[in-house]
């Protein structure tokens, strides 16, 4: 087993799946006896981060205090999981360098925006589309696809026992847990 606990770093499009697999995943450590924590903009976004909105400055420094706080976790010993949106590259690439190679690992949540705009589960894309929301992820404001995800899981394409299954794979043969 490797030394140093792993950071699992969802990202992807709102309504892409990384919320749900998050927590799936969250269970399944719990299943093998692994400390995890769980970060969302539940935790998050109406607590420590509530002064932040959705402007790219803002987004910028929610995934900045996620990263921190990730690595602090981190430190405490704990698996910790994140499921922020978090669609700049160099973002990610900052929170990443916070890290020693191999502990954080990236999990795009792939889905296409035609699925997750079908999804919908809170109708903020048919708002975004009206123009009631201004700047929403996809549709008018940008998301950079990850260039090289430790794992991508394509949630459009299996399901979700599929994608927990293939997440708790890598974290095995990889000895992370
Ligand atoms: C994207 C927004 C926006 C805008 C509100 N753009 O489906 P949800 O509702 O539950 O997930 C989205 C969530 C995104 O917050 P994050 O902290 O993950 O974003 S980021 O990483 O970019 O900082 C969505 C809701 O907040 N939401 N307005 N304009 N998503």
């Amino acid at each position: 087993k490797n030394h140093k606990s792993p950071v699992l770093w969802f990202t992807g499009l709102s309504g892409s799946g990384k919320s749900t697999l998050s927590v799936e995943v969250e269970k399944a450590l719990y299943e093998e006896g692994v400390h995890a924590y769980r970060l969302d903009g539940d935790n998050v976004r109406h607590g420590l981060n509530k002064n932040l909105g959705f402007s790219p400055e803002d987004r910028t420094e929610n995934i900045r205090r996620i990263g921190e706080v990730s690595k602090l976790m981190n430190d405490a010993g704990l698996v910790t999981l994140t499921a922020f949106i978090s669609p700049y590259r160099e973002d990610r690439d900052n929170v990443r360098d916070l890290f020693e190679d191999g502990e954080f690992i990236e999990v795009y949540a792939k889905c296409s925006l035609e699925e997750a705009e079908k999804r919908d589960p809170k109708g903020l894309y048919k708002k975004a589309r009206s123009g009631e929301i201004k700047g929403f992820t996809g549709i008018d404001a940008p998301y950079e696809e990850p260039a090289d995800a430790e794992i991508v899981v394509e949630t459009d394409k299996y399901s979700l026992e599929e994608s927990v299954e293939l997440i708790i794979n890598y974290l095995k043969t990889n000895n992370h847990i």
